[in-house]
């Protein structure tokens, strides 16, 4: 089985992960997963904080020589900001009170965890629980899906995104492949494929950030080279469709996650939204000619590419605040204000990818098993033999 735990506080010493579950005798190279940090970094939009941060990981576990021992795998990444924040999020004393101490946060933001969390936890500190609900965290899932990715890469698997939506700024679908698209999105300072959109995208942007406002968007994932047969039709927690929908909408601000058409399909009628199912003679394989299904049918890969759109709210953050009540005096008082970003959409497409990986590589190994990645691969290239020609 495959698991993970992520902790840390978003100005706290560090964000870890625990990672069980993937086979020994991965090569896991840590620039690759610094590389992805680094894309999680970028993006049109965003605040302060990424000009402190150069995220890079550790490893403290699991790994000897640059491969996986199939033992626990913890990664960490520092905080640099944490320098800036000791006396106020030091784990064992509060701060001297002087005239200068940051008093409590007891404005709630609407659309933030603040004011449910601080209910449940019994917090009077909003800060309690901001530090952990913060986008920050999504660092650690980048690292802990960039190990998924390098095992899923051992099996011609890859995971790609763009952005197709920042605000009401919305592109026409482009007929290019998903590792164009994805190309594209890489030089996009928005990750959008289309650069007539990205210059309307970033506009809309500064538009925003001029009104103290904030932004959300919609990503696209796309993962290719996945074999027909992950997940599973038997039963609903193993349909892979249900599993990444869960995992994705557990990414800060994500409120909407569509398979293939999506909430489109739902207007069309059957003819206009399944694949026809066509035989290829000379690959001994089956194929669609279309990708409604955006490569799953009935909660099992089918063999064409994965395709996901995630939608996400703009940032609670606003520098013009919306009303919020102080939880101390009950007064109606303007929401607190944090540093944070005016749009972090390209970012999220980066986690996006990760925490697709990380579900793709879940339903691998179930699929696939073993302990080591010899194991695995053996599997894999008997399942293959398996289905060709059936
Ligand atoms: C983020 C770090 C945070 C925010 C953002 C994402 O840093 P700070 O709070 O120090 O500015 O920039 O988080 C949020 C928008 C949020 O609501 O929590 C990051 O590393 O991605």
């Amino acid at each position: 089985m495959m698991r993970y735990l992520s902790a840390g506080e978003s100005h706290g010493p560090c964000l870890m992960a625990v990672i069980e579950g993937l086979p020994s005798n991965l090569s896991l190279e840590r620039e690759k997963i610094n590389d992805q940090l680094a894309r999680r970094q970028k993006g049109y939009g965003r605040g302060g904080r990424m000009n402190i941060e150069r995220d890079r990981v550790e490893v403290f576990s699991g790994l000897r020589f640059g491969k996986t021992l199939g033992s626990p795998l913890t990664l960490s990444i520092t905080n640099r900001d944490y320098e800036n924040w000791k006396s106020n999020m030091d784990p064992y004393n509060p701060p001297e009170i002087t005239d200068d101490a940051e008093v409590i946060l007891t404005r709630p933001r609407p659309g933030h965890a603040d004011l449910a969390g601080a209910l449940k936890y019994h917090h009077a500190d909003l800060r309690n629980v901001l530090e952990r609900a913060s986008a920050r965290e999504t660092a650690i899932r980048v690292a802990v899906g960039s190990a998924a990715r390098q095992m899923l890469t051992c099996f011609g698997i890859e995971v790609f995104s763009h952005v197709v939506g920042i605000g009401g700024v919305k592109g026409e679908p482009l007929d290019l492949s998903p590792g164009e698209l994805h190309r594209r999105a890489e030089e996009s300072p928005v990750r959008c494929a289309d650069s007539q959109v990205e210059e309307q995208m970033i506009w809309e942007i500064d538009q925003a950030k001029k009104e103290g406002d904030s932004l959300g968007g919609v990503f696209q994932i796309m993962v290719t080279g996945a074999p027909p047969g992950l997940g599973s039709h038997v039963h609903w927690d193993r349909k892979l469709d249900a599993r990444l929908a869960g995992a994705l909408m557990s990414l800060q601000a994500i409120k909407g996650v569509e398979v293939g058409l999506g909430f489109e399909a739902a207007s069309l009628r059957g003819s206009k939204v399944h694949d026809e199912i066509y035989y290829d003679n000379r690959n001994y394989r089956y194929f669609r000619k279309t990708n409604g299904a955006g490569g799953i049918e009935g909660g099992l890969t089918n063999g064409e590419t994965i395709l996901i759109q995630c939608a996400m709210k703009p940032i609670p953050t606003l520098y013009k605040p919306l009303t919020s009540v102080d939880m101390i005096s009950k007064k109606s008082l303007e929401a607190g204000v944090e540093r944070s970003d005016v749009c972090a959409v390209p970012a999220a497409s980066v986690a996006g990818e990760a925490i697709a990986a990380w579900e793709i590589a879940c339903v691998l190994r179930e699929k696939f098993g073993g302990d080591s990645l010899e194991e695995m691969e053996t599997a894999y290239l008997n399942y293959q033999k398996i289905i060709s020609g059936r």
